[in-house]
């Protein structure tokens, strides 16, 4: 089956009981047994819940992946991932990550005797270089948060399998429409699905993916123990969302190339970064292992960071928000906003300036965006 037809039908059956073509919201905690341990398969919701299932096959089907598990959010997904580790083992993590990960890494996880480094991860061999005994994953966004740097995912997982480590791939800004890293070697994919598989902005939740039995086993049993599930109506409202994940990507992608150019041209913006243009330094890699670009941008405006209030204030259909991936435009700033938890010394070490603007593309007319843009930086 092909990924838009997946994203349609997989694991949504029309329901057996009523023909409902839509899967039932099944808002219920509990289910009835006729004896002890006699049921069909589910006893309580914070262990599985059917409308859960639907969304948690969808989108195994949709990464290529045996196993999935839907989070009450992405960082839930990301803490339950990192309660499989413990005390004394290594993370290695690229040094560009969105501000949330960053922060449950280094104030939350090192509180339970977890060890990180955060490296550029661009050049592959220093992903060898920063391998200890005690190492036992990898942790990849690539497209990086905010600042786009690409991660060669196959070269990574083949150095990971190697030295017997756990890649680890949060898949968030491609979707599984444009990049499938377990298809790459990784051994786990997740996402927040709050973004792009959601796509509406109404919706917080994450989700890991992986075809290793024992390590989903592993995690479900860890995810039932803290309890980091969404609820019914969220997984509802999720698997509705991603049914148009295809035609949404293709719409988010072909605007923001359209706007990359446009900003590129335009004399009060000092750099555009955007993986589709041929001058983003891994444009080759881009096309290697991404079926499309995304619809994440972000940019330099001139005049440092009074210029980027005065323009963020100005947009009116670009909304200042955090987030992305919804079908409408957003637009922040990075170092105020979704990476304010990243020490100022290392944002500044990363690159991520006070002039620096991260845009998430919607799917509205893009006449009208660059019209926006265009008003806002007069
Ligand atoms: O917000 P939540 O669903 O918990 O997902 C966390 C998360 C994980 N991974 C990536 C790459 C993310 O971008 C995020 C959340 N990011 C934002 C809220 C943001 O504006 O960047």
């Amino acid at each position: 089956m092909k990924f838009e037809t997946k994203a349609i039908h997989a694991g949504q059956a029309p329901d057996p009981t009523t023909g409902a073509i839509m899967p039932p919201i099944f808002q219920t905690s509990t289910y009835v047994q006729t004896g002890p341990g006699e049921h069909k398969g589910y006893e309580y919701s914070r262990t599985s819940n059917p409308t859960r299932t639907k969304l948690q096959d969808c989108l195994a089907a949709l990464e290529n992946a045996k196993y999935c598990l839907a989070f009450a959010s992405g960082c839930g997904a990301m803490t339950t991932i990192m309660h499989a580790f413990k005390t004394g083992d290594h993370i290695i993590c690229c040094d560009d990550v969105y501000g949330g990960t960053y922060r449950l890494f280094t104030k939350v996880m090192t509180q339970h005797g977890l060890e990180f480094s955060f490296i550029d991860m661009t050049h592959i061999s220093n992903l060898k270089k920063a391998i200890r005994p005690n190492t036992k994953a990898v942790w990849i966004e690539s497209p990086t948060n905010p600042l786009l740097k690409l991660i060669d995912i196959e070269a990574a997982a083949k150095i990971a399998k190697e030295k017997k480590l756990f890649s680890i791939v949060d898949n968030t800004f491609m979707s599984p429409y444009f990049q499938n890293p377990l298809d790459l070697g990784s051994d786990i994919v997740l996402h927040s699905t709050t973004k792009f598989i959601n796509g509406h902005s109404d919706v917080v939740g994450g989700a890991v993916m992986t075809n290793d039995k024992t390590l989903i086993d592993k995690l479900h049993f860890i995810q039932n123990s803290t309890g980091i599930v969404p609820g019914p109506f969220d997984a509802w409202l999720t698997l509705r969302g991603v049914k148009t994940l295809a035609l949404r990507m293709k719409r988010h992608e072909e605007n923001a190339m359209k706007i990359a150019e446009f900003l590129k041209g335009h004399p009060k913006i000092e750099k555009v970064t955007y993986p589709g243009l041929k001058d983003h330094p891994q444009h080759a890699l881009a096309k290697k292992q991404m079926r499309g670009f995304g619809g994440m941008i972000t940019f330099v405006v001139k005049g440092g960071l009074p210029s980027a209030k005065k323009f963020l204030k100005k947009t009116h259909l670009f909304s200042l928000a955090e987030s992305l991936g919804g079908v409408e435009s957003l637009i922040e700033h990075p170092a105020i906003m979704t990476h304010a938890s990243i020490e100022k010394e290392v944002r500044a070490k990363l690159g991520i300036d006070d002039g620096l603007i991260r845009a998430s593309i919607g799917i509205e007319h893009v006449d009208d965006l660059i019209s926006d843009l265009k008003q806002a930086l007069s």
